[in-house]
C-alpha cells in the first residue's frame, strides 16, 4: 500500500469502528457466507508446484518465481532429502522439548542463549522479539482452548545456531540458495529473520489471516511430515494476495465488531484454501498479503517447520 491508500484506510476503518457491536452466530456465517462468494480457485497442489529434482536450477526459479507472482503460492518439492528432514526435525523438537521442560510453569527463563517465555511475559510484539539480542522461544498461550495455545514459536533461529551448530547446515538450506533466489527474482524485500513453529496438539489455531498489507513473504519448511488435514498444515488461498478490494471489503466488514480477534482475520471456511499436505523435506513459500493460516490439529498430532521471513 502507498502511503495515500494508507491514509484512506485508516479514515474509512476509524468510521467502520464508531458504534461496534460484539458478532453474533449469525452475523459470522453472514461474513463467512459473503467471503465465500469471492473465493473460488482451483485448488489442486500440481498447479502450485515445482519439483526441484525435474528441472535445473534456471527453471525451477523462473517458474517458482511466476508462480510466487501470478499464485501468491509456489510448493517446492524435494528440497530437502526427506530422510534427512526427518531426522533434523527428530534432533530439533528433542531440544525444543527440553526447553519446555525448563521452562516449566514459570512466566519467563532467561540464560546466557536463550529467553523462554509463557505468552509475552518478557517481551512483545514481532519486531522487538525479532530484534533480542538473543533467540526468544515463546509459548503463544498455555490453555489448549485458547487460540494457538500450546503453540511453540522460537524467534532467531540464526542467534539459536551459534549455541547449537549441528543445525547450521539446515539453516543455511533455507537461508541462502534456491529459497532466496526465487523471492529475490519476485520482489524487494529483504531477507530478514528465521522461526521455529512446534505445534503439538494445537487445537485451535488463528483463523485465516492476513499477516499485513504490506508486501512480505515466508518461506515454510516442514521439518515433520503433514499427511492429513489433523496434522495443522499450512494453508494458503492461491491468488488472494492480489485480491486488494475484497480484502479491504472484510476489514471494514470486521470493523464493526468488537470482539473480533484481529481486522486481518478473514472469515472464510478452511475448504477454500490449499492444505501443504507435503512430507518433511517440502518448501512453500507464500505471499503473506495473501489469505493464510495453520488448520487446527487433533490430540496426538504434531507438526514442526522452520520459517523464513522477508520484508522491508
Ligand atoms: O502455523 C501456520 O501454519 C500458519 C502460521 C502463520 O500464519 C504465519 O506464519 O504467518
Ligand atoms: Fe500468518
Amino acid at each position: 500500500m502507498n502511503w495515500l491508500e494508507k491514509r484512506v484506510y485508516k479514515v474509512r476503518r476509524r468510521l467502520a469502528e464508531k458504534n461496534q457491536i460484539p458478532i453474533t452466530e449469525e452475523l459470522w456465517k453472514d461474513l463467512y457466507k459473503k467471503n465465500s462468494e469471492w473465493f473460488k480457485v482451483d485448488l489442486n497442489p500440481d498447479s502450485y508446484s515445482v519439483d526441484v529434482l525435474v528441472q535445473n536450477e534456471e527453471q525451477t526459479i523462473a517458474k517458482a518465481s511466476r508462480l510466487l507472482r501470478e499464485k501468491g503460492l509456489v510448493i517446492l518439492k524435494n528440497i530437502v532429502p526427506n530422510e534427512k528432514a526427518l531426522t533434523i526435525g527428530k534432533n530439533l523438537k528433542e531440544d525444543i522439548l527440553k526447553l519446555l521442560a525448563e521452562l516449566g510453569n514459570q512466566p519467563f527463563v532467561e540464560t546466557e542463549h536463550i529467553l523462554l517465555q509463557m505468552g509475552n511475559s518478557k517481551i512483545d510484539g514481532y519486531r522487538a522479539l525479532a530484534a533480542y539480542s538473543k533467540p526468544v522461544a515463546t509459548v503463544r498461550r498455555k490453555g489448549k482452548d485458547e487460540i494457538d495455545g500450546g503453540m511453540f514459536d522460537l524467534f532467531g533461529f540464526d542467534k539459536f545456531i551459534e549455541s547449537h551448530p549441528a543445525y547450521q547446515e539446515i539453516y543455511s538450506i533455507q537461508k541462502r540458495g534456491l529459497v532466496n533466489k526465487i523471492v529475490q527474482k519476485t520482489s524487494d524485500v529483504k531477507q530478514r529473520q528465521m522461526n521455529v513453529y512446534y505445534n503439538n496438539e494445537v487445537l485451535k489455531t488463528r483463523h485465516l489471516h492476513v499477516d499485513s498489507v504490506d508486501e512480505s513473504y515466508k518461506s515454510f519448511l516442514y521439518l515433520t511430515d503433514v499427511n492429513t488435514l489433523d496434522d495443522g498444515p499450512y494453508m494458503f488461498v492461491p491468488e488472494s494476495h492480489n485480491r486488494r478490494k475484497e480484502l479491504f471489503k472484510s476489514f471494514m466488514a470486521n470493523a464493526r465488531y468488537n470482539n473480533i480477534y484481529n481486522i486481518q482475520d478473514i472469515y472464510l471456511p478452511y475448504d477454500k484454501a490449499l492444505p501443504l499436505i507435503a512430507p518433511a523435506g517440502t518448501i512453500a513459500i507464500s505471499n503473506q498479503k495473501g489469505i493464510h493460516g495453520g488448520h487446527p490439529q487433533k490430540p496426538n498430532h504434531e507438526r514442526l517447520l522452520m520459517v523464513d521471513s522477508y520484508y522491508n
